[in-house]
């Protein structure tokens, strides 16, 4: 399953670089300085230009489970949505909670500043080593959980933008798991 409309949003899943994509948002995988890093945060930072960091640079940091955020300057996205997403330690450290904080925080900014589209990468599953399929189940289920149980946001398309297809499939297994809960 590729995709799940939940109220009148829908979720999607893409195999895709997330700095090319035309939403409203993007969210970063940052760590908690917010100021450096490679990954997605590399690639987000090239492409959006010197401008976000020295953005970043005036948030003070943001706390693991959090989020802020920026403009996105050279970005087709209006927006950066600075997430950080907890280090895996075995799973017993909090890391759920943590990084189902990270998804319902930046649906919270999205929906604050009126955005109608978000995309997601997978946060903390590269460097950050989180088990993909774990965070796959996490990312839809608390996306799924703020559209469900909050009022209406407005936000129109989710995308978990997946850099690789076995991301993509977790994703998928994810969205069918949601669905068939429903
Ligand atoms: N588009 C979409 N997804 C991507 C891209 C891209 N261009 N590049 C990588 N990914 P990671 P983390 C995927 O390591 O685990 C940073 O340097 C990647 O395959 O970027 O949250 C921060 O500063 C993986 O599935 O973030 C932190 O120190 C996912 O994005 C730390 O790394 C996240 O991988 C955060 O680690």
């Amino acid at each position: 399953m590729d995709s799940l409309t939940i109220h009148s949003t829908r979720l999607e899943i893409v195999v895709a670089d997330i700095t090319t994509l035309d939403v409203d948002a993007i969210v970063n995988a940052a760590n908690s300085s917010l100021l450096g890093g490679g990954g997605v945060y590399g690639a987000i930072h090239r492409a959006a230009g010197p401008e976000l960091v020295s953005a970043c640079r005036m948030l003070n940091g943001c706390k693991t489970g959090d989020a802020k955020i920026t403009p996105g300057f050279r970005l087709k996205a209006q927006y950066v949505i600075n997430a950080v997403g907890p280090v895996w330690r075995g799973g017993e450290n909090g890391e759920p909670d943590l990084l189902a904080s990270c998804y319902s925080r930046a649906m919270n900014l999205a929906a604050d500043h009126g955005l109608k589209s978000l995309a997601f990468p997978a946060i903390s599953t590269g460097i950050y080593a989180y088990p993909a399929d774990e965070a796959a189940t996490i990312a839809v289920d608390t996306v799924a959980g703020v559209l469900k149980n909050s009022q209406p946001t407005g936000i129109e398309r989710v995308i978990y933008c997946c850099f690789a297809e076995a991301s993509a499939d977790e994703h998928r297994r994810a969205l069918e798991a949601l669905g068939d809960g429903a």
